[in-house]
């Protein structure tokens, strides 16, 4: 049986992944061998090899001790477990038996399907940055192609139906396109999930993401406005769709949701970074007016995974892309 994350899964409930999809040359580093666990939630893990002891949790309170130590986590920390070290076989259960999966680490040996995968964008698009964030957040190895618009590719038009960025190249041979979609799918194949569990706060969250969409088509339409007056027009609409983001950002954060850092915020933070950029071009808008979009957007721009998410200068990059964008507009002649 080949072992991968469509076989765990069912063995494993709620949020308890284990390792999927990891090929041989990947095997001794720590990468995608992860799982989460729910707030307070107990399972106990049992290693079973020589190299068990260096088996330990990155982010945990826990280390196995021994080839035979079977460990208790009780965690309240919501942040995906890495194993650096993989043991012959290990064992995940629930203290309640509820769950159970046993790993056979020599047939996870024999198994390569790791999923290829190449994300084609523009340097400056905050649809394919947004997906870039979900790679880069989960660890997901991924091949990263910047196109030039203006100057594609000749075999641009062949992988792109639309002839659109950004988009997903699986195993060079299926073209997925629409950013929340890419990452949806990136998502469903990852090992540790970036949206809750339950269908309703799922689909509550991909109602905010869509609602991102909106947000950056006004936001673009500021960098395009012609004159002050359009600007000012558009500007206003801006900031009520902020307004309205406000009152769902979690009380507490430090993420959209709550503590689990989500879908919903791989696909802001390419807002949140254009917004701080703008406003060092132009005072367009006062972060104390929206507390909470504030500490977030503070939260997210400081994630490695974000700062990764863009190439070189991206303050030089954002000013070129306006010059481009909004050629002759008024936020244009303020940046010159
Ligand atoms: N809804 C799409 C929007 C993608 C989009 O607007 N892409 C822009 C670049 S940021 C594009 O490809 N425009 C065509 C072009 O510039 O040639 C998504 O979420 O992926």
């Amino acid at each position: 049986m080949k072992i991968n994350t469509n076989t765990i899964r069912p063995l494993l409930k709620n949020n308890y992944y284990a390792f999927a999809n990891i090929p041989d040359s990947i095997l001794a580093e720590s990468i995608l061998r992860t799982f989460s666990l729910q707030k307070g939630e107990k399972i106990i893990i049992g290693g079973s090899s020589d190299v068990a002891d260096q088996l330990c949790l990155v982010k945990g309170q826990i280390k196995v001790e021994d080839n035979t130590t079977i460990i208790q986590i009780d965690t309240d920390n919501t942040q995906p477990f890495l194993f650096p070290i993989l043991p012959e076989t290990l064992s995940i259960s629930a203290l309640d038996d509820s769950v159970f999966c046993h790993i056979d680490s020599q047939k996870l040996h024999t198994t390569n399907n790791v999923i290829e995968l190449e994300l084609i964008l523009f340097a400056a698009c905050p649809y394919g940055q947004r997906i870039l964030i979900t790679l880069l957040y989960n660890n997901q190895p991924h091949k990263l192609t910047i196109i030039e618009p203006g100057n594609l590719p000749d075999w641009f038009e062949q992988v792109s139906p639309l002839g659109n960025v950004p988009i997903l190249r699986v195993e060079n041979e299926t073209t997925i396109f629409e950013s929340s979609v890419i990452n949806d799918y990136l998502n469903q194949i990852a090992a540790n999930s970036l949206l809750p569990e339950n269908p309703l706060h799922r689909a509550k969250c991909c109602s905010w993401i869509e609602f991102c969409s909106t947000c950056l088509g006004s936001f673009i339409g500021m960098i395009s406005a012609k004159t002050e007056i359009a600007f000012t027009e558009v500007r206003d609409n801006f900031l009520k769709n902020l307004q309205i983001l406000e009152q769902q950002v979690d009380e507490n954060g430090p993420y959209f949701i709550g503590e689990q850092f989500t879908l919903v915020d791989s696909s802001y933070a390419p807002l949140f970074l254009r917004m701080h950029h703008l406003s060092e071009i132009i005072d367009f808008y006062k972060p104390e007016e929206l507390p909470k979009i504030k500490n977030w957007s503070e939260k997210l721009l400081a994630l490695e995974a974000v700062q990764n998410s863009t190439v070189g200068d991206f303050s030089k990059l954002f000013r070129t892309f306006i010059q481009k964008r909004g050629q002759g507009s008024y936020i244009s002649k303020l940046c010159k």
